[in-house]
């Protein structure tokens, strides 16, 4: 089986396929799959020939004996089917509906809610601050799918009402998962075990709180407890190894918490 994957260190949705090739047993060290970096920086993602292979113009790309996917839910998905074992999936149909619920919510919610804080507080300044508005604007129709993500935001990132936005979002996902802990005593999203939900959440809260969000989660100590579990797994080691963080890549920017709350008005 060969196994290549075109993705970047830092990008949440690459390192979600990265926990998930860790929990089937195979992690990257002992090179039973290769990862191609994609410059995100220098937009490698937006040059023909990647485009060719990932028509949106993102990463991950997933290229499996030659056979190449895209989408990394779908991605997580396809990897539980080739590799059932170990089983990141529940045993039952009712389970595995309840499941893809989860993680339907979780493209849809704080997947989307995270990119806000990334690219306000990050990538914005870093890419375009002394970009003229001409520049932004040709820039963003080069893209195939976040043309109007960048429409909503100037050179400099988002206005605070859409940060707040995704503030709330991302607290609703924290809430929910410590919510689901109560429930059912965990230790993982679904109960007793570990599942593809938690490999697909892992980043997106890892990146807030490598953005210094941590503070959305301060009263919820059974989320915090979750994640503190999820950071003494080895896949998380694998996936996030030296260089994998953000604030790493762009330490320039980087907020503390009581930046960001003096900021807002917390
Ligand atoms: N729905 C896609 C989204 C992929 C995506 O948005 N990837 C980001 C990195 S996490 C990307 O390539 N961004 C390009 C950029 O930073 O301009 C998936 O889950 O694979």
């Amino acid at each position: 089986m060969k196994i290549e994957m075109y993705q970047a260190p830092q990008s949440t949705c690459s390192q979600k396929v990265r926990v998930t090739l860790a929990e089937k047993g195979l992690p990257e060290m002992n090179k039973d799959w290769i990862e191609h970096d994609v410059d995100l920086g220098k937009f490698e993602q937006l040059e023909p020939a990647y485009l060719k292979i990932n028509p949106n113009g993102v990463v991950p790309t997933f290229v499996h004996d030659g056979t190449i996917l895209i989408e990394s839910s779908a991605i997580l998905e396809y990897l539980e089917e080739i590799i059932p074992d170990p089983a990141l999936t529940p045993d039952t149909a009712v389970g595995r509906a309840k499941m893809r619920a989860w993680m339907r919510y979780i493209d849809e919610v704080p997947t989307v809610a995270v990119r806000v804080p990334t690219f306000a507080n990050m990538l914005a300044p870093m890419r375009f601050a002394k970009a003229s508005n001409d520049d932004f604007a040709a820039h963003a129709d080069r893209l195939p799918l976040r043309k109007q993500f960048y429409q909503r935001m100037s050179q400099n990132g988002f206005g605070k009402s859409e940060l707040e936005y995704a503030e709330f979002q991302i607290r609703q996902t924290c809430e929910r998962i410590n919510a689901a802990m109560n429930e059912h005593g965990g230790p993982w999203i679904m109960g007793s075990q570990y599942t593809l939900v938690d490999a697909q959440v892992t980043p997106l809260i890892d990146r807030m709180d490598d953005l210094g969000y941590g503070f959305l989660w301060d009263d919820l100590p059974e989320m915090a407890a979750w994640l503190d579990r999820i950071r003494a797994r080895p896949s998380f080691a694998a996936a996030f190894y030296p260089g994998a963080r953000i604030s790493e890549r762009y330490p320039d920017f980087y907020r503390t918490a009581t930046d960001l709350k003096a900021e807002r008005g917390f």
